[in-house]
């Protein structure tokens, strides 16, 4: 009895041992990694992600859909897609008062024959604004009420679609002054608050989130919207997150401080999320940099997967084919974990690693 104790106990104690080696060597051991071996099938980024309670998504672009191996991927590999620009107010709101969802319902539609979910991108943006918006000057009661309208009926209209809004995007300076937009100069800093409420009042359940660039690394400009979420809560402003762009670039460094940035939106009782990840180099690229790449694609996957409320990664689509980063920076590039071929670069792997 005794003995077999021991080595029923000792059994267990190798296998946990085993079980720790295919964890090490990178080898899926769970039931769903089990079956998907058996059956000879790789599990996607999505199916690993998932294990952690986490998804794993894309943006996506209305022009591309008619790539049908893009698409393949895109709605194979991932859980979640960001329409790139389908719902930004210069698509969904051409005219003053007319609203057009077709593209933002094309991907909407694409996400769901997929099972993916939606982050809804974005309400409220000084960028891709209609000429109609730009090109006048409005009083503040004015511009409240088109911005109201604006929101919240882009906001019924995907109720129940997007679990996630970017209500905000892009409102701080660097140096974590406000961004002079148009919302601003003409409503003041609560044009933010206002949004949030009018979007809640919209949507009930949909998770409102503010997004912006370089706030990956504790600096001013993060620090901005620590302050402001802590203030936002304290006021009973409806806020459930705070979207890291994360559009890095190997030439700027790794953001060493993101786990720990993650962490103190975390405890303010907010949700953090990898909102549009790419990772652009000079071109060309060459092994060494698409080493260097992979190995940020890793720990940055590695910084979500140790903070309990950072709830997904979302890449700003998933391949060279597709990314934004030749035509805003010249002779940059190469930013996404599938070339131009739609095949998988060492990112892509690395990030599996970090997933298993
Ligand atoms: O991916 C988008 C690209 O197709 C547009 O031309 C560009 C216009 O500014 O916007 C891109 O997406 C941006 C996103 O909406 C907000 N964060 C920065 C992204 C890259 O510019």
């Amino acid at each position: 009895m005794h003995t077999t104790t021991i080595r029923s106990r000792t059994r267990l104690r190798l296998a946990g041992a085993l079980a720790a080696l295919l964890v090490a060597a990178g080898v899926a051991t769970g039931p769903a990694a089990q079956a998907d071996e058996r059956h000879g099938k790789e599990p996607t980024l999505a199916d690993l992600a998932q294990r952690h309670g986490r998804y794993f998504g894309s943006a996506t672009d209305n022009p591309e859909l008619v790539d049908e191996p893009y698409k393949a991927l895109l709605g194979s590999e991932f859980d979640q897609i960001t329409p790139g620009n389908g719902m930004k107010w210069y698509a969904t709101e051409p005219q003053q008062g007319v609203f057009d969802f077709s593209k933002g319902d094309e991907i909407v539609d694409l996400a769901r024959a997929h099972h993916q979910k939606v982050r809804g991108h974005t309400l409220v943006w000084h960028s891709q604004l209609p000429g109609w918006l730009t090109s006048r000057e409005w009083t503040p009661a004015e511009l409240r009420a088109v911005l109201k309208k604006h929101i919240q009926t882009e906001v019924r209209h995907y109720r129940g679609k997007v679990f996630a809004w970017d209500v905000v995007n892009e409102a701080f300076n660097e140096d974590g002054t406000y961004r002079e937009t148009i919302f601003y100069k003409t409503l003041g800093p609560g044009y933010i608050a206002d949004a949030l409420r009018w979007a809640r009042q919209a949507d009930p359940r949909v998770k409102l989130y503010l997004n912006d660039y370089n706030i990956e690394v504790i600096g001013p400009k993060s620090d901005a919207y620590h302050r402001l979420a802590k203030e936002l809560k304290a006021q009973g402003v409806p806020l459930d997150g705070i979207g890291l762009q994360a559009h890095l670039a190997l030439q700027y460094g790794y953001p060493t401080t993101l786990e720990d940035n993650l962490r103190r939106f975390s405890r303010l009782g907010l949700d953090t999320s990898l909102t549009e990840v790419d990772i652009r180099m000079y071109l060309p690229a060459t092994e060494e940099k698409l080493a260097q790449q992979a190995d940020w694609y890793r720990d940055l996957t590695e910084a979500c997967l140790a903070v309990r409320r950072c709830v997904g990664i979302t890449l700003w689509d998933y391949t060279d084919k597709y990314s934004w980063i030749p035509a805003f920076f010249p002779g940059e590039g190469a930013a996404l974990p599938w070339d131009e071929e739609l095949r998988p670069k060492s990112a892509y792997f690395a990030i599996r690693d970090a997933l298993r």
